[in-house]
């Protein structure tokens, strides 16, 4: 490849003058900005266990009070992108999330997207847009961009969660921002998944045509995802993904529009060799423990913890039990990279 002028070689006097008028010559940066065959990446591979994750969330619990914290939140961030970027990949916010009985997360809407995997506890409910929505163990909750939404928890043990939000896109685009409101009116028909749409393939007949909603439903309930992966592995020959993905029950896409959700489920003993993506992705373990090769880094993750992925990774992963299966709820931003024309799966 060509050899690039630097900036040494140019006159001190027309950088200086440059500077000046706030511009920036591009062909020292050449390489930085495009380079060759695969992306500069900051981001490492990484795990946050549950074990070091969840008595630090407690702890927190007895530090601020839920008044002082609007949301309690730890939020996973990526040492190689640099912690004060709050990423735990370049485009995905992890936090984890602690509710105590009878706390009340107030009502607030803003322009990123959410969503919240239910870790612990009983109890706990979001109300998006006037749906309360239960949130059990394994239970995936949207609150898209735009949408209100509210936490409260009526049980009687801390309820966790895991929030994942498209916001270091929308930061990076200065378009973050959000508004308080009052606690909602609930609909009686709450939770579409146990009424409008509880099986694939039937839609509310009166939802087709030009009635469709952008977000016809909020939460997907872990019973029916467990039982459908197994369904799936029933037909799935060994080590090929068990793997499905959250979609929008009325039009099949991708449920939101910036992240992808999608749950995997290793056999016992099984080893997956994921192609390559061009997309970034984490991996919350729903439940039981595995292995995973990311880019020549070995990491072992077990109930509840987070794993990070890198754009373009070599990723090998294995179930490390030759009794159970392990299930993993994945996270990427291939939507966004999608829209944006440059998603790619390396074979
Ligand atoms: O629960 O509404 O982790 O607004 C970050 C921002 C959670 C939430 C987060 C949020 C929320
Ligand atoms: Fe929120």
């Amino acid at each position: 490849m060509q050899q690039l002028g630097t900036l040494e070689e140019l006159p001190l006097a027309y950088r200086d003058g440059l500077t000046e008028r706030a511009m920036v010559p591009l062909w020292p940066l050449m390489r930085a900005a495009l380079p060759y065959d695969k992306p500069h990446r900051a981001c490492t591979p990484h795990v946050w266990s549950w074990s070091e994750v969840r008595p630090n969330l407690l702890k927190a619990g007895d530090f601020t009070p839920i008044e002082k914290a609007e949301r309690r939140v730890l939020i996973l961030s990526n040492p190689g992108l640099g912690l004060d970027k709050l990423r735990a990949t370049p485009s995905i916010f992890i936090g984890m999330q602690m509710i105590l009985p009878g706390e009340f997360a107030p009502t607030h809407k803003h322009s990123p997207s959410a969503i919240r995997m239910v870790i612990e506890g009983k109890g706990g409910w979001t109300t998006v847009q006037g749906e309360r929505c239960p949130m059990e163990k394994g239970d995936l909750i949207l609150t898209p961009s735009g949408l209100w939404h509210e936490h409260g928890h009526d049980g009687k043990d801390p309820v966790i969660w895991m929030d994942a939000l498209d916001l270091p896109a929308v930061a990076g685009l200065e378009a973050s921002y959000a508004i308080e409101g009052n606690i909602q009116n609930t609909k009686p028909d709450a939770d579409s998944s146990q009424t409008r749409y509880i099986r694939a393939g039937l839609v509310p007949f009166a939802s087709l045509g030009q009635n469709r909603q952008r977000y016809p439903m909020f939460r997907f309930p872990w019973k029916d995802v467990k039982e459908s992966l197994h369904a799936l592995a029933t037909i799935t020959p060994k080590n090929s993904a068990v793997q499905l993905a959250y979609v929008n029950p009325e039009t099949g896409e991708e449920c939101m529009p910036v992240l992808g959700f999608s749950a995997l489920m290793l056999r016992p003993g099984e080893t997956l060799r994921p192609n390559r993506r061009s997309s970034s992705a984490v991996f919350h373990v729903i439940e039981g423990s595995g292995e995973a090769n990311v880019d020549g880094k070995h990491l072992r993750f077990e109930d509840n913890d987070v794993v990070a992925i890198p754009t373009h990774a070599d990723i090998e992963v294995s179930n490390r039990s030759t009794s159970k299966p392990c299930y993993l709820f994945q996270v990427d931003d291939a939507p966004m990279q999608r829209k944006l024309g440059f998603f790619e799966e390396f074979n």
